[in-house]
This record gives structure tokens, sequence and C-alpha cells, in this order.
């Protein structure tokens, strides 16, 4: 998932940074300027006020016991101190995406890793690789959840031990579904679900296209069903999967991989889109105006 247009401006960015061979960096404070914090203020006080009854109570539990601010790119020690002791779980600064083996080990290791670089102000709407706010905002709120935590660590090990190459797609799918898109039902919410998957916790779009929209498929999760499913990363998501509720998660992180994986690896892959005769249909979608992600 490289990025062209951006490149020569993370080579700057990158510049003069040590990176460890875990890929990790020291988060470099002193390079965060005014526009930086202000694009962080824009983007949280943005998201919180459109998460007000979309997202669940999890993810703002976890905002709250974190004690982010809006005010400014905080301090990735400072969020440690609060994590570290209620989970065991800590974020680490990385320059960006990181080699899957890199990211598989830290997520075994109860490490997060953490894009220091905040996105440009022309693109508070998009960008197609992670930056600060995402990683961070979307991913670490649920960490201090005692139960999604356990779930990323299980999620780490299995994806670090699964030597079989070919059962990665299997894996990457599962983690697409559930950490970066997974929704939750909550009979709060006035269409029965709310939001959980960073991806769509740190978009605007994202958030309004997965609780409003008639265009996509709302299908409850099954973890077989789920790491078949392919997705698209240029547009918003064709099918969201909706967990009952986060024992869900539980169950599967105490799942054994090995016999699973072993058996789907060789099954041809559904489209993004389809709705099968076994799905338990929350909500069937239109299929109508996929907007692309660029497009809010
Ligand atoms: N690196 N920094 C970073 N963040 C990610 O989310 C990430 C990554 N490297 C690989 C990776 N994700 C994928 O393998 C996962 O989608 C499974
Ligand atoms: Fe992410």
């Amino acid at each position: 998932m490289s990025v062209p247009n951006t490149a020569k401006l993370k080579a700057q960015f990158d510049a003069g940074l040590e990176t460890r061979a875990d890929f990790t960096i020291d988060q470099p404070m002193h390079r965060y300027g005014a526009i930086d914090h202000a694009v962080w203020k824009q983007l949280y006080t943005r998201q919180t006020a459109l998460l007000k009854g979309r997202v669940c109570d999890e993810f703002l539990e976890g905002v709250e016991r974190l004690n982010l601010s809006p005010e400014s790119v905080p301090s990735f020690d400072a969020i440690n101190e609060q994590l570290l002791p209620a989970t065991g779980w800590r974020i680490v600064a990385v320059p960006g995406l990181v080699p899957d083996q890199v990211f598989f080990e830290h997520l075994a290791n109860r490490r997060f890793p953490v894009t220091w670089w905040m996105r440009r102000p022309d693109q508070l709407d998009y960008l197609q690789e992670p930056d600060c706010f995402h990683d961070l905002y979307g991913h670490v709120p649920l960490l201090i959840n005692p139960v999604f935590a356990d779930y990323m660590h299980a999620y780490g090990r299995a994806a670090l031990f699964a030597h079989d190459a070919n059962a990665l797609p299997l894996l990457a799918r599962l983690y697409w579904y559930t950490v970066e898109f997974g929704l939750i039902r909550d009979a709060a919410s006035p269409n029965g679900v709310k939001i959980y998957g960073a991806g769509i916790v740190s978009s605007k779009g994202e958030t309004l296209h997965s609780q409003q929209s008639d265009a996509p498929n709302r299908i409850a999760f099954d973890l077989e069903r789920v790491m078949q499913t392919q997705y698209r990363i240029d547009t918003f998501q064709k099918t969201y999967f909706v967990i009952d509720d986060f024992s869900q998660l539980f169950d599967v992180a105490r799942t054994d991989f090995a016999p699973l994986l072993a058996r789907l690896v060789d099954a041809t892959p559904l489209p993004a889109g389809e709705v099968r005769a076994t799905d338990r249909v929350i909500t069937r979608g239109t299929g109508e105006g996929w907007a692309t992600n660029g497009d809010v």
C-alpha cells in the first residue's frame, strides 16, 4: 500500500529518525507543528460529535480512560501510563506501515504500532495509508478493553505462527472485517448496530455509510464466512459483519486457528458484496450508490 504522491513527503518526515530493527522509533514530539495539532483537533472534534449515538460504549469508555485530549497530538508515553497497567498493551511509534511479520510480532507481544505523523489539512476525509489519527483515535481506545485486548493479542499470535503464507489473506480478512470495519449489535441504536472498527471510527464518510446507508449488507459475524470474504480498499465496504457482543471476539480469540486455516486455505474466496443463503442477514444492501471513499 505505498502511496506515490506522499512518498516524497514521507521521506522528509523520516529523515533523521532512527528506526530500530523492529521498525519502532521514539515519537518525535518536536516535529509536530501547529498544523499537526490543528488537524488532530479538527478530526477529533468532528469524529467525537459524529460518533455520538453511533459508536459502541466500550470505545467511548476507552477514549475517556486514556485521557485523550482534543487539543493536541497526544504523547504516546502519556497514553501508555493508562494503557499498560490496564491491559498490558503499549503503543509504539512507527514511521508508517510495517512489514506483516513485524506487525504480527508486535501484536503477539501486546504492542500496537502507531504511525507518528499526522495527515495534511487537505487529507481530512481520506488517505490511503494509516496516519496517527487513524492509528491512535481509531485503534487505541479499544485496547484498554480487556476482551478486545485479548482478541488482538490472540490475533497477533495466530498470524505470527501461521507459517503457510497462503493463510495470510484469510487472517487479513478477519482483521479487516473486525478490527478495521466491525459493527456490533446495539438495541439502543436506531438501526440496531453500532460501530467498533477503527477504519470506521476514524472516517466521517465510512461512519455515515456504515450506519445510515441502504447500500451495504450487514451480516451477522461468522468466523469462517468472514475469513473467506474478499474486501475492497478503494470504496466504502459492501458488507459489514456484525458481532452480537465482544464476548464473540473472546470466543474467536480462543479458536485453534491452525486446523481452520488448513481447511480454508484452498477454498474459493467470496466477492465482497455477495450474500449467501446461509447468512444471517441483518440488513440486505441495495448495492446501489457505492461512493468511493474519496467522495466524502
Ligand atoms: N503496519 N503500521 C502498520 N499498521 C497496520 O495496520 C498494519 C501494518 N502492517 C501490516 C498490516 N497492518 C496488515 O498485515 C494487517 O492488515 C493484517
Ligand atoms: Fe487500521
